[in-house]
């Protein structure tokens, strides 16, 4: 069993497929075990992404996160966490294969619907980020 850190995005939530998304995943015998809505700050954003702040989109990428409502969630399952890659497709939707929830739903490579963590570490980092006692973007 792995545990796997997913984001419904701004555009996803815009998009009223937040039901679709999460139903995409509990097909593919995924379990939700943990999930709220939530805003982020700039600086819980920021935080988030620190492994990209210096990129160029960096800036325009979390003016994205922060603006409006996501839906984190935690996910288990075997071998969650490259499920969870798999169902979203390539990060540029117009790369991403048939059927992913990228190729579907997504407008652009920044607006792109969902995260998902990439590894085991970043897996654990993310989940505590949301779910976490322990950090001021948990939330409530
Ligand atoms: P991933 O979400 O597929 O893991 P990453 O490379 O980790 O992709 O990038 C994180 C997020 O940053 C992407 O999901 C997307 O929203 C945004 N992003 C990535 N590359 C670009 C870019 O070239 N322009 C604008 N936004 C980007
Ligand atoms: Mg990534």
């Amino acid at each position: 069993m792995e545990r796997t850190l997913s984001i419904i995005k701004p555009d996803g939530v815009k998009k009223n497929i937040v039901g679709e998304v999460i139903s995409r995943f509990e097909k593919a015998g995924l379990k939700v075990v943990a999930l709220k809505m939530t805003e982020l700050s700039t600086a819980c954003a920021e935080g988030f992404y620190e492994v990209h702040k210096e990129r160029p989109f960096f800036g325009s990428l979390t003016e994205f996160m922060t603006s409006g409502p996501i839906v984190p969630m935690i996910l288990e399952g075997d071998d969650a966490i490259k499920k969870v890659r798999d169902l979203m497709g390539a990060t540029n939707p117009a790369d991403a294969a048939e059927g992913t929830i990228r190729k579907d739903f997504a407008d652009s490579i920044e607006a792109n619907i969902v995260h998902g963590s990439d590894a085991p570490e970043t897996a654990a980092f993310e989940t505590a980020y949301f779910f976490g006692k322990e950090t001021e973007c948990a939330g409530s």
